[in-house]
C-alpha cells in the first residue's frame, strides 16, 4: 500500500465517527500523492504524514452557564491546536449545534494549509462549542463567552494562539471573550483578532473573507481571460462571508441573485439588496423570510435550492457539504463556469470531482476564503506595532494576498504537471511551506 494510503487509512480507523475530518485529510492527501511520492523513502522514516495528521494538542472542556429562567446550561467546548509549524496556532471559534471534534478537526486541518498560503506566519487551529447563539438573549451569550473563556483563557495568548471568528461567532462574542481574557489574564494583547475597532481590531477584517474571495475568483477569472464584470452569480449563506462577497461581487459589476439561510433561500431578479440583507441580519438578527418586505419583486423558497438557478458564477458561503453532487449536475446543466470556495470544505469529494471533471474552474475554500486569517494576521501585525492601519492599506494588502495566493497555486499545479487543478495546486503549495518548516524543526 502507498504511504499516502496507509495513513489515509489509519486516520479513518484512529478517528472513528469524524466523516468530515476523514474527508479533509483524503482531499488533501490524495492531491499530495505527486510529492510524497517523490519523498516516499524519507517522509515514511520521518512518519512526516501522521506527525501532520495528528494534532499537536486539543482541549475539550465543560462550559457551564446560566439562562435566563435560571436554569443551569451545559455545553462542550473545543480548541484544537493543530500544527505550530510556521506560527502561532491561528484559525476561528464555531458557535454551533452541530459542533463535535470531527468538525473541529477537519477545520483545524484545512487552517494549517490556508493559513500556509497567505504567506504570513500563522499555524492551524480551531475551536468552537455546540452551543447555538440563536434566539438567545444579549446576557445568556455573554454568560456563555465568559465561561467558555473562562477555560479557554488557559491554553492561548497573543503569541501562542490567537482565535477568532466563524459560524456563530461576531463582533458581539468576540467582544465578551475579549473582556473575560483581559479580566481573568489581566494582559491587554491581541488574543483575538475580529475585535471592535475601537479595542484593537483591524479596519476591512469584517469584510475581509468576503472580499477576499471576490479577489481570487476575479483574479482567476482574469488569468483564464474571462471578466467577471456582467456576470450572474448565485451566492449561499447570509452571514459574514456572504454579505461581503455579495458586496464586492456587485462592486466588481457582477449581479448576485440569490443567498440562503438555515431555513430558506431567496432569489432576486434585480440584484441582492445589500443593505437590506445587513438590516435583517447584522442589525435584527432575523430569518431571510422578512428580504420580501424590502424587494417585494423577489421569491422567498423554504429549504435549499440556490444551486438550481442559471447563473455562471457559484459561491458557496454557508457551511460544509452543502454542495453535493445533484447541486453540481444542476450547475453543470446550467453552464456554470466558475465554483470558488467562500466557506470551508462547502463541496462534497464526489461534486468536487464532478465540476472538474466537466471543466467548471474550482478554487478550493483553503485558498478562496483565506482573506480572512490573512487579514486577521495583518490585526495581528497592528496589535503587535500598537498602531492601525487604514481601511486601504490593509485593503490594498488582502488584494496583494490573494492574487499572490491564486499565482502561487496555479504555479504549483503547473509544476506537477496538474495545470487548472487548483485544488492540487493550493494543496501542494501549502504543504510544501509546512513540510520545509517541520523538517527544519525536528522531531517535534
Ligand atoms: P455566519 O455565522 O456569519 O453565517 C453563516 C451562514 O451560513 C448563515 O447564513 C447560516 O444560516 C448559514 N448556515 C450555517 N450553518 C448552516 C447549516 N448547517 N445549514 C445551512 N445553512 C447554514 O458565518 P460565516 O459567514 O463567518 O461563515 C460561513 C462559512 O465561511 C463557514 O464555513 C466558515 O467556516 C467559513 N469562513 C469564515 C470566515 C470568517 O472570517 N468569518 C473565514 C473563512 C471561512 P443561519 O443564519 O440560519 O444559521
Ligand atoms: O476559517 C477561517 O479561516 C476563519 N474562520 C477565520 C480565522 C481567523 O483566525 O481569522
Amino acid at each position: 500500500m502507498s504511504y499516502v494510503d496507509e495513513v489515509i487509512a489509519q486516520v479513518v480507523e484512529k478517528n472513528p465517527a469524524q466523516p468530515e475530518f476523514h474527508q479533509a485529510v483524503k482531499e488533501v492527501l490524495e492531491s499530495l500523492r505527486v510529492v510524497v511520492e517523490a519523498n516516499e523513502e524519507k517522509f515514511r522514516k520521518d512518519a512526516l504524514l501522521e506527525r501532520l495528521v495528528n494534532p499537536e494538542r486539543q482541549f475539550m472542556f465543560r462550559v457551564p452557564w446560566v439562562d435566563d429562567n435560571g436554569q443551569v446550561q451545559v455545553n462542550t467546548g473545543y480548541r484544537v491546536q493543530f500544527n505550530s509549524a510556521i506560527g502561532p496556532y491561528k484559525g476561528g471559534l464555531r458557535l454551533h449545534p452541530s459542533v463535535n471534534l470531527g468538525i473541529i478537526k477537519f477545520l483545524g486541518f484545512e487552517q494549517i494549509f490556508k493559513n500556509s498560503l497567505t504567506g504570513l506566519p500563522i499555524g492551524g487551529g480551531k475551536g468552537g462549542s455546540d452551543f447555538d447563539p440563536k434566539g438567545k438573549s444579549d446576557r445568556e451569550v455573554m454568560a456563555f463567552c465568559q465561561s467558555f473563556m473562562t477555560e479557554l483563557c488557559k491554553y492561548i495568548g497573543a503569541d501562542t494562539d490567537v482565535p477568532a471568528g466563524d459560524i456563530g461567532t461576531g463582533a458581539r462574542e468576540i467582544g465578551y471573550m475579549f473582556g473575560q481574557y483581559k479580566r481573568i489574564r489581566g494582559v491587554y494583547e491581541g488574543v483575538l483578532t475580529g475585535k471592535g475597532l475601537s479595542y484593537g481590531g483591524s479596519l476591512a477584517r469584517t469584510e475581509a473573507t468576503g472580499y477576499g474571495l471576490l479577489y481570487i475568483t476575479k483574479e482567476m477569472l482574469k488569468s483564464n481571460d474571462i471578466d467577471i464584470a456582467g456576470k450572474t452569480i448565485a451566492v449561499s449563506g447570509a452571514g459574514n462571508v456572504a454579505i461581503y462577497a455579495i458586496q464586492k461581487a456587485q462592486q466588481m459589476g457582477a449581479k448576485v441573485v440569490t443567498c440562503s439561510d438555515s431555513t430558506g433561500w431567496v432569489y432576486d431578479p434585480d440584484g441582492i439588496d445589500v443593505a437590506a440583507l445587513k438590516e435583517i441580519k447584522e442589525v435584527k438578527r432575523a430569518r431571510l423570510t422578512e428580504y420580501k418586505n424590502y424587494r417585494p419583486n423577489s421569491e422567498y423558497h423554504e429549504g435549499k435550492g440556490v444551486w438550481t438557478v442559471k447563473v455562471d458564477i457559484a459561491l458557496p458561503c454557508a457551511t460544509q457539504n452543502e454542495l453535493d453532487l445533484e447541486d453540481a449536475k444542476a450547475l453543470v446543466a446550467n453552464g456554470v463556469i466558475a465554483v470558488c470556495e467562500g466557506a470551508n470544505m462547502p463541496t462534497t469529494l464526489e461534486a468536487t470531482q464532478y465540476l472538474q471533471e466537466n471543466k467548471v474552474y474550482f478554487v478550493p475554500g483553503k485558498a478562496a476564503n483565506a482573506g480572512g486569517v490573512a487579514t486577521s494576521a495583518l490585526e495581528m501585525s497592528q496589535n503587535s506595532e500598537r498602531l492601525s492601519w487604514t481601511f486601504e492599506e490593509v485593503d490594498a494588502k488582502l488584494q496583494n494576498i490573494m492574487v499572490n495566493i491564486f499565482h502561487n497555486l496555479d504555479d504549483a499545479a503547473k509544476k506537477y504537471g496538474f495545470e487548472g487543478n487548483y485544488v492540487v495546486g493550493a494543496n501542494i503549495a501549502g504543504f510544501e511551506k509546512v513540510v520545509d518548516a517541520m523538517t527544519a524543526q525536528g522531531i517535534c
